[in-house]
């Protein structure tokens, strides 16, 4: 399979993109750090047919750098994401929801738009969205972030809806509290203290988790379509509503 991998310079792109390659399918990846999506390349070896160094957010230059690929694309795993602050929403910046908008809703629109009408008249393909629990359950400070992977679970489904004739796979992934990468550094806006508090005394998700889960959807016998997968780590679970006392 030739897989297409967003935000694959870290995290659970990249984790990804190892689990992929090491069954012996080839990648495309996207990220913006470049050297990082090099050095990966290197180590992918000739299973990576190529990187294209961009924000998510800049749709022609990623059909540009895609040209030669984007007939062939079998999976489309729409990864890049960011959680940007913890705020009440009455506290956001407006710079930071709008770049979470960006990226979580409009980046993954943008680029299963320009791709899916290739699987389309291919008559197969899977489209594979980074979705989060925080799109499930409301918490405090998730305000625009859970919208935004509300957003991606819903566009899923309705994706499938569209699809059904189509032989074209739709598949939401739910991940809960996941270490092992920057997601947490970046949501605390470069704070890694408090990044590591959140995953210290506790066995997190690792992205590899989420690599798995990612892969096996996409190796399911083609007449089996996972709506969604949501998971968490053993020691992580609900709380009670939360009440204001006077
Ligand atoms: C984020 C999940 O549990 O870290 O997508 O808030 S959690």
């Amino acid at each position: 399979m030739l897989v297409l991998v967003t935000g694959a310079s870290a995290g659970f792109g990249e984790a990804i993109a190892r689990r992929f390659v090491k069954e012996g399918h080839q990648v495309i990846l996207i990220a913006r750090r470049e050297e990082r999506l090099q050095k990966l390349q290197e180590e992918l070896g000739n299973a990576c047919l190529k990187i294209i160094a961009c924000d998510i957010a800049k749709i022609e230059m990623i059909k540009e750098g895609l040209s030669e690929y984007a007939s062939k694309i079998d999976v489309l795993i729409n990864n890049a994401g960011l959680a940007l602050g913890v705020e009440p929403f009455n506290e956001c910046l407006k710079e930071d929801f709008e770049e979470m908008i960006e990226t979580n809703i409009l980046g993954v629109v943008r680029l299963t738009h320009y791709l899916l009408p290739f699987m389309v008249s291919r008559g197969s393909g899977h489209i594979i969205n980074l979705g989060s629990i925080a799109g499930n359950y409301p918490y405090p400070g998730g305000n625009v972030y859970g919208g935004t992977k509300a957003f991606l679970k819903q566009f899923s489904l309705n994706l499938r809806a569209d699809l059904v004739d189509k032989n074209i796979r739709v598949s939401n992934i739910e991940p809960g509290l996941c270490g092992g990468s920057e997601f947490s550094i970046v949501r605390f806006k470069g704070d890694r203290q408090r990044a590591e508090e959140l995953y210290k005394n506790t066995h997190p998700l690792m992205p590899e988790d989420i690599a798995e889960s990612v892969f096996w959807c996409a190796n399911l016998p083609s007449h089996i379509n996972i709506n969604s997968i949501e998971l968490m780590p053993t020691t992580q679970a609900f709380s009670p509503f939360r009440v204001h006392k006077q």
